[in-house]
């Protein structure tokens, strides 16, 4: 298997203050590689934050005893009729993964509040300030994608919620992953793809509990807020999880309606 990694900003590269486009990744058989690069590039070529005019594009090959399996995170939605009210549910599930109103409400308050940022913020929820080594780039959760053999599932599975693209396809796999790191109690997400206006609040107890509307449609900030809970793990073992360890998810949640 090869993981491929794409990043793409415009303006020049990350490190250089480009603005970001898109990043994505696929773990995919080598006989697929060339499709995925391909998909990447146009991805990065036709966004619709604009087109990159940085496109960094990576391939490692992984050794089956370096994989941990998963299985996905069950699939909750609750409909809202604007993105007030979504925020207002994803401040009301948060307090269900664990957070208290005030934590809850300081971290959707920094991720309104955000920088436009390639990775997530790691926030320790007690303290609630943010914990990343590199705070302009944020933490990426690197290294996840779903097993081959369980695409024709993947896509079946979606197809009947009416949920089969990109954005929930790679969310879901990546949330699945964050949500087992060491001491991640909750996760908040809404995408910086102008068109794209729904968001989810994920957790190991919850699930990924997705919110129709999250965010002003035309709007190009999003991010995402992994909580960190420093009396469950330490950061170090937190960070390896998100950022070296290879995880693929072979089996499927339940649908929870
Ligand atoms: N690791 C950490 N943070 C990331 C990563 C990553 N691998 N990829 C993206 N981000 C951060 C970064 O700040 C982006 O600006 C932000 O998240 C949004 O990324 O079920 O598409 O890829 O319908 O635009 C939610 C799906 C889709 C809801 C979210 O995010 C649903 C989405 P995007
Ligand atoms: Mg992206
Ligand atoms: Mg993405
Ligand atoms: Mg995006």
């Amino acid at each position: 298997m090869y993981n491929i990694r794409m990043r793409s900003a415009q303006g020049g590269s990350h490190e250089k203050g480009g603005q970001h486009i898109s990043g994505a990744e696929r773990i995919v058989p080598e006989e697929d590689i060339f499709q995925a690069v391909s998909s990447l590039l146009k991805r990065s070529l036709t966004h619709s934050k604009g087109k990159a005019d940085f496109i960094n594009i990576s391939l490692e090959e992984i050794k089956k005893e370096e994989i941990i399996y998963l299985s996905s995170l069950p699939i909750t939605t609750l409909e809202v009729k604007d993105y007030l009210e979504g925020r207002k549910g994803a401040i009301q599930c948060l307090q269900a993964a664990g957070l208290s109103l005030r934590q809850a409400q300081a971290v959707l308050n920094l991720l309104v509040e955000a920088p436009s940022m390639r990775g997530a913020m790691l926030v320790d929820i007690h303290t609630l300030k943010r914990l990343e080594p590199d705070l302009q780039r944020g933490v990426r959760a690197t290294g996840m994608d779903w097993a081959p053999e369980i695409y024709p599932q993947l896509h079946a599975y979606l197809e009947g919620e009416g949920l089969n693209n990109t954005h929930v396809r790679e969310a879901l796999a990546l949330a699945s992953k964050v949500a087992r790191a060491p001491g991640i109690v909750a996760e908040v997400c809404w995408s910086d793809d102008p068109e794209y206006i729904a968001g989810y609040v994920a957790s190991p107890t919850l699930g990924y509990v997705r919110l129709n509307h999250l965010k002003p449609a035309g709007v190009d900030k999003g991010g995402r807020i992994f909580c960190f809970d420093p009396s469950k793990a330490n950061l170090q073992e937190c960070l390896h999880w998100m950022e070296e360890q290879i995880t693929i998810i072979n089996e499927i949640g339940p649908y929870q309606g």
